[in-house]
């Protein structure tokens, strides 16, 4: 298995985090978004959309969008529940973590360490973030994990950018996110954006 990788991008991070977790052998490439890499043509055969990450597997299919790469990888294992509501649960919180998370969280992390945008831009994403944040600190409040009784990947998917958060985290989803840095297997490789994604420094599809 082989995993096309950025490593100061969440949703790689998000697909790392399980891997490591599910103790899976791979093969990490390392994508250097700012010099280009995702520009080229050989990278749009492996991904239309020029994104990262990309899992591919032995056999050579491929699957894009992290959180569809963790419910791949989660399927059949204690990452993803049983039930028919449970599941609906985990796709609940994958798309908020797509539409809410990402956007008003990780989008206003990279806008800032990067000099790409102005205040209201920033200020604009971060209200949506700051949104999320509420409704994650309401959700924990009376429980440990987002769906159920234990870990899944809903809990893998919402923490990756979130552990990064440009501002000041609740106390309920505080205490979740030390929760989730304690299970057995975590490695945090999350790493700052590097200097050539300065704007004007190197090129991407941003
Ligand atoms: N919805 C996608 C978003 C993926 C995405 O935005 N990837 C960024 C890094 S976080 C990327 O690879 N961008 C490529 C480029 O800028 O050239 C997912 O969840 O995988």
């Amino acid at each position: 298995m082989r995993l096309y990788d950025y490593a100061a991008s969440g949703n790689c991070f998000k697909v790392r985090l399980l891997l490591g977790m599910l103790g899976v052998e791979y093969e990490r490439v390392p994508v250097d978004i700012f010099a280009g890499d995702t520009l080229t043509c050989e990278y749009a055969m492996i991904n239309p959309v020029r994104e990262t990450p990309v899992l591919e597997l032995d056999g050579g299919e491929r699957i894009t969008q992290s959180n569809a790469i963790l419910w791949y990888l989660a399927e059949g294992t204690v990452w993803l529940p049983d039930g028919r509501l449970e599941r609906g649960w985990v796709a609940q919180w994958l798309a908020f973590e797509q539409e809410r998370v990402m956007g008003g969280l990780g989008g206003p992390r990279f806008l800032l360490a990067t000099g790409r945008a102005t205040e209201a831009q920033v200020a604009r994403r971060l209200a949506t973030g700051r949104g999320a944040l509420e409704v994650l600190d309401a959700h924990l409040a009376a429980r440990d994990w987002l769906v159920g009784e234990a870990a899944s990947i809903a809990d893998l998917s919402v923490f990756a950018y979130t552990s990064v958060a440009p501002v000041e985290v609740p106390a309920n989803v505080e205490a979740w996110l030390e929760r989730v840095r304690a299970l057995p297997g975590f490695v945090d490789d999350f790493v700052p954006y590097p200097e050539n994604a300065q704007l004007g420094a190197g090129s991407s599809i941003y």
